[in-house]
């Protein structure tokens, strides 16, 4: 072999390495998820609500791939449950009959699709009536990664938050029909990290000045818009349904609507505090509010591996 081709090998060899090294390899990912109902607090003092979840909880678990990536997804209709349920994830294209349709209780739905497009996205219950499904609690985000990790800066903490509206009564899909709720909430509970407007709350998030926080939000509605703002900070950046080519930088508020999500980094520069808000005042004085305290001596596991979304 001439030297120059020799080379010309070598280069290739080390271009298919280092793609090795830097890409990972797309998996095949099983999602199992549990349709349930269950009671659920809704506040911080512990108020009972008959929700209807995956796998008990409000949210969803987060589910999180790479792109690229294949989930082989089942969900389980419990026996005991009075409804049926569906699963339908933002993140996937398929069948909206034969995939997203509902399975009774005691059944079970399987189904697979590749996830090509990275990002945050909804999932949620597409039984009928949609609005009494998401409105109860069967909602939750797929985090899927860029296959390339350079393709958005390095987080230093990520955190999910997801907006629902909360209706006193879960059996009157008119009032939820008529838009007449009575609370706006982060993650299933009123006002859930914010010990500034309720005492009784014992959870906030956390962060050091000057490092990147990345929240992935997602909008469950199931019919308010959000105007998503820091108090006392600003997006460095915002990037609508997470994907690392549609960025934006230095805003202050970015509209999520109802069944959509946008990836938010956040980074301040001093210690202290923001409230993370909609800036539509209604809805967050009734709930939606989230402090996060930014102090050199934050909690470092908050922010990491489960800790992203803080029960
Ligand atoms: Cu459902």
């Amino acid at each position: 072999m001439k030297p120059n081709k020799m080379l010309g090998v070598a280069l290739a060899g080390a271009a298919a390495l280092s793609m090795l090294a830097f890409q990972a390899e797309a998996k095949t990912v099983k999602v199992t998820l549990h349709a349930e109902e269950v009671d659920q607090p809704i506040d911080n003092k512990g108020t009972m609500y008959r929700t209807w979840t995956f796998d008990g909880k409000v949210p969803g678990p987060v589910v999180r791939v790479t792109e690229g990536d294949t989930v082989e997804f089942t969900l389980v209709n419990e026996k005991g449950n009075k409804n049926s349920h569906s699963m339908d994830f933002h993140a996937a294209r398929l069948d909206v009959v034969k995939d997203f349709g509902s399975v009774k209780p005691g059944e079970e739905k399987h189904y697979t699709f590749t996830a090509n497009y990275p990002g945050v996205f909804f999932y949620h219950c597409g039984a009928d009536p949609m609005i009494q499904h998401i409105a109860r609690g069967m909602f939750g985000t797929i985090i899927v990664d860029p296959k390339d990790p350079n393709a958005m800066p390095k987080a230093d903490r990520e955190y999910v938050l997801i907006q629902s509206e909360l209706y006193p009564n879960p059996d009157a899909k008119e009032d939820m029909m008529q838009n007449k709720w009575s609370n706006v909430m982060f993650n299933g509970g009123i006002f859930k990290y914010d010990p500034v407007h309720d005492p009784a709350a014992t959870r906030w998030l956390q962060a050091k000045p000057g490092e990147r926080v990345r929240i992935y939000f997602v909008n469950a509605g199931p019919n308010e818009f959000s105007s998503f703002h820091p108090i006392a900070g600003i997006w460095d950046a915002v990037y609508p349904s997470g994907n690392p080519k549609n960025v934006e930088h230095g805003l202050q508020s970015f509209v999520v609507g109802a069944g959509d999500a946008a990836t938010f980094d956040l980074i301040s520069p001093v210690e202290g505090a923001n409230a993370i808000v909609t800036h539509s005042l209604k809805a967050a004085l009734t709930g939606a509010i989230a402090v996060i305290m930014f102090s050199n001596d934050a909690d470092p596991k908050m922010g990491h591996g489960e800790q992203i979304l803080v029960r």
